[in-house]
């Protein structure tokens, strides 16, 4: 049922796309959803993303974004992060791609401009508000790092759970979402908000791409039960 989201597609002048951890699956990154493995097999995602189980215990949370980070320098954008790239570079400023994904492999396949509305895992920030003592000096080493002199903790720069998203990134995208003519919503379960709030206020046809049914398949105008890597080239390619 691809060809008639081919020619929303085609006829579209402002194209905004939502993605998710089903996203960078095909890439070898597991999404929320998929069991989490070995030492993190008994934790909840979202129980070990906040602020709360980074204080109760800054040791393990920090290791479990270093097993994360470890396995997404390991793996490559997988063919529908490159179609969107590539899409993007021959229709410029057409596409806007608002992405959940802390893995930064949209902007490795090259995405400019790309919203990223949890944060980057790559990226470090202090925990608490940093004091002269915390930027005049190099963070002592440690899992996690740590000021030398206060104690104050290095965290991961992502959003966690009860975390307010990045202003400008979250007005970017409802700016995209209110104004866009097709909004394709790629990979996620949309259980997570504001993120998913997105694919409800959009002005344009809803196209959701999920192998398996997700909490916004009743705001699609479409659903396309397949992968991103082997639809999104079918979508977005050139006649
Ligand atoms: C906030 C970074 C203000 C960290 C993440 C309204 C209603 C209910 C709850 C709330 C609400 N508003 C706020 C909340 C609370 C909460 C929330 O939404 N809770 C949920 C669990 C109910 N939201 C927040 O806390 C947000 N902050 O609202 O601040 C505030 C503050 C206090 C109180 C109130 C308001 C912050 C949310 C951001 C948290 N950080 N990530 C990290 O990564 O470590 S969220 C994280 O989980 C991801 O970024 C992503 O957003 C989410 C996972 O969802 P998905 O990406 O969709 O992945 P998932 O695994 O679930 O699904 C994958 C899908 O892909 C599946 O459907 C599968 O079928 C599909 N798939 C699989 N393979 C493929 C595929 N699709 C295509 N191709 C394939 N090959």
């Amino acid at each position: 049922m691809t060809q008639p989201v081919r020619e929303w597609v085609r006829a579209a002048r402002r194209i905004a796309v939502l993605t998710g951890a089903g996203m960078s699956a095909e890439s070898g990154v597991p999404t929320f959803r998929d069991a989490q493995t070995g030492l993190w097999a008994k934790y909840r995602p979202e129980d070990l993303a906040s602020e709360d189980a980074f204080r109760a215990d800054p040791g393990m949370v920090w290791e479990w974004y270093q097993m994360r980070r470890q396995m997404i320098a390991k793996v490559e954008p997988n063919a529908g992060h490159r179609a969107l790239a590539a899409f993007e570079r021959r229709h410029p400023g057409r596409l806007t791609l608002v992405t959940q994904n802390v893995d930064g492999l949209h902007q490795r396949a090259g995405s400019q401009g790309v919203l990223a509305l949890h944060g980057n895992i790559a990226d470090d920030k202090w925990l608490d508000e940093p004091r002269d003592c915390c930027v005049s000096q190099a963070a002592a080493r440690g899992r996690p790092p740590r000021c030398a002199t206060c104690g104050n903790l290095m965290r991961p720069a992502v959003v966690w759970f009860g975390e307010t998203l990045p202003v400008a990134a979250l007005r970017a995208a409802e700016a995209a979402a209110a104004d866009c003519d097709l909004m394709l919503v790629v990979g996620t379960s949309g259980v997570v908000y504001p993120a998913a709030g997105l694919a409800r206020m959009a002005s344009g046809r809803v196209v959701v791409i999920n192998p398996q049914p997700s909490d916004l398949d009743d705001a699609a105008h479409e659903v396309l039960r397949g992968t991103a890597a082997t639809l999104l080239p079918q979508l977005l390619e050139e006649e």
